[in-house]
């Protein structure tokens, strides 16, 4: 089998006072954590799409990238060769996990026929390559944005042909998904949306959204597949508008239709800061709804207003998100994928390893900062202390729904003085600075 990599060893974890970049300096992936290996903990995943195919294209320019398994001219040759070249990127990585849209792996052929058999012998040969391999399928997902038919949506479009081709095309992705072993499998609206009101039937596209999503839901308990549906919240990008904008819109389009039970969230950092939130806002807000899925782990710049995809590598936003991973008690059918490309003029193959080197270290720091901070209950005391008029008295008979109107108007009528707890937010602030420099200062 070809080699891809020759040149790149397998990456050793070196400790912190390692400047090889191609070692981790914060991720040993066996180091144990509350019972634990740090890599169940976090559970990385490659992005096949980034990674794999994207050429460091941009709408100014041509691909940049030099990537070894380009070099097949042949669409098959070139399907394989990414396959093959996955497995050994993982390895050498020690990342067990990867996700792909269906049109990322194989190419399409002329009918949904043809490409579905296409798409087969791609399975097979990852089938093939899983055997003698830790690396499993976190995701998949199905393209449902790129091919021009899908320029007025797919579940939301306004032809009953193109609904249907969507649909045909999500029963073979979960076909596969469930085929690989997938944990999981992503609704990402990409095109359902709008741009604008003056040609969109709002009401008829969002009941068909819920028709699709209840198609998948009944299509998936038929052929037994038991991976966790999530759905990725993105305010706009392609469209101007979408329709899955963030957690909250997302969940309550749900509810309203009934499918809250059977969907989590898969909750990406740029989308987050995109929707005007932090990452650290949409990951608590799934949190409390008991809906937080999986996490696809990158980075955007908040002095641009697009969807940059960066590898991670704020120690900060990384501390935060795992505190809400950890606080949710930790990642069952999901992980943290490296949903991210690294810049266009990092067009060398070993910037690839860099990219994820980095991610990986950002975020096992994080995980580490973030344990701490659970584990010493930092935010929680303080938290508990703050609301603490709710424990008792007539705050207590709130909470139990045994007040009403009346009862807190004779209650509080001729009371003076109310007194009220500082925010503290300066001291909360400088409190995780003091986690981080301390974990960082007993780090090897
Ligand atoms: C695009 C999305 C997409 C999903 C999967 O912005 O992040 O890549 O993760 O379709
Ligand atoms: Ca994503
Ligand atoms: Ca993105």
């Amino acid at each position: 089998m070809m080699e891809f990599f020759p040149e790149i060893p397998k990456i050793q974890f070196e400790g912190k006072e390692s400047t090889n970049p191609l070692a981790f300096k914060f991720y040993d992936p066996n180091e144990v954590i509350d019972g634990k290996p740090l890599k169940d903990h976090l559970k990385f995943s490659v992005a096949f799409w980034h990674t794999f195919v994207n050429e460091g294209r941009d709408p100014f320019g041509d691909p940049t990238a030099e990537r070894p398994w380009n070099r097949f001219s042949d669409p098959m040759d070139k399907a394989f060769a990414r396959v093959d070249a996955l497995f050994e990127f993982c390895e050498k990585l020690n990342i067990e996990y990867f996700c792909f849209h269906d049109r990322d792996i194989a190419p399409e052929g002329k009918t949904l026929r043809e490409t579905n058999k296409i798409l087969d012998k791609v399975v097979e040969r990852i089938k093939e390559r899983m055997k003698d391999s830790n690396v499993k399928l976190l995701w998949g997902t199905a393209n449902l944005f790129s091919h021009p038919r899908y320029m007025h949506g797919a579940a939301t479009t306004c032809s009953a042909d193109v609904f249907a081709y969507a649909a045909a095309q999500v029963k073979k992705a979960l076909e596969i998904t469930k085929e690989l072993g997938g944990e999981g499998y992503v609704f990402w609206g990409g095109r359902e949306g709008y741009e604008t009101l003056l040609n969109t039937d709002l009401g008829l596209e969002l009941e068909n959204l819920a028709r699709f999503l209840r198609m998948a839901v009944e299509y998936a308990k038929k052929i037994g597949f038991t991976g966790q549906f999530l759905i990725e919240p993105k305010p706009k990008e392609p469209t101007k508008h979408q329709y899955d904008f963030d957690v909250a819109t997302a969940y309550a389009f749900l509810k309203n239709h009934g499918l809250d039970e059977y969907f989590k969230f898969n909750i990406e950092a740029n989308h987050a800061t995109l929707a005007g939130h932090t990452f650290q806002h949409e990951l608590r807000m799934a949190r409390i709804l008991g809906k937080l899925g999986s996490i696809d782990a990158n980075q955007g710049d908040l002095l641009l207003g697009w969807d940059t995809d960066q590898f991670p590598t704020n120690i900060y936003d990384t501390t935060l998100a795992m505190y809400e991973v950890i606080k949710a008690g930790g990642f069952t059918k999901g992980g943290l994928n490296f949903d991210a490309k690294v810049r266009r003029a990092s067009y060398k193959v070993e910037d690839l390893f860099i990219g994820h080197i980095a991610g990986m270290d950002t975020f096992a720091l994080g995980f580490k900062i973030a344990y701490k901070l659970a584990k010493d209950g930092v935010f929680d005391k303080f938290i508990e202390e703050k609301y603490r008029s709710f424990k008792e008295g007539i705050g207590k008979e709130i909470v139990e729904g045994k007040t009403d109107f009346e009862k807190l108007e004779e209650y509080i009528i001729d009371k003076e003085d109310i007194e009220l707890p500082s925010g503290k937010q300066e001291y909360l602030e400088s409190l995780l600075n003091s986690y981080i420099v301390k974990t960082i200062a007993e780090l090897r």
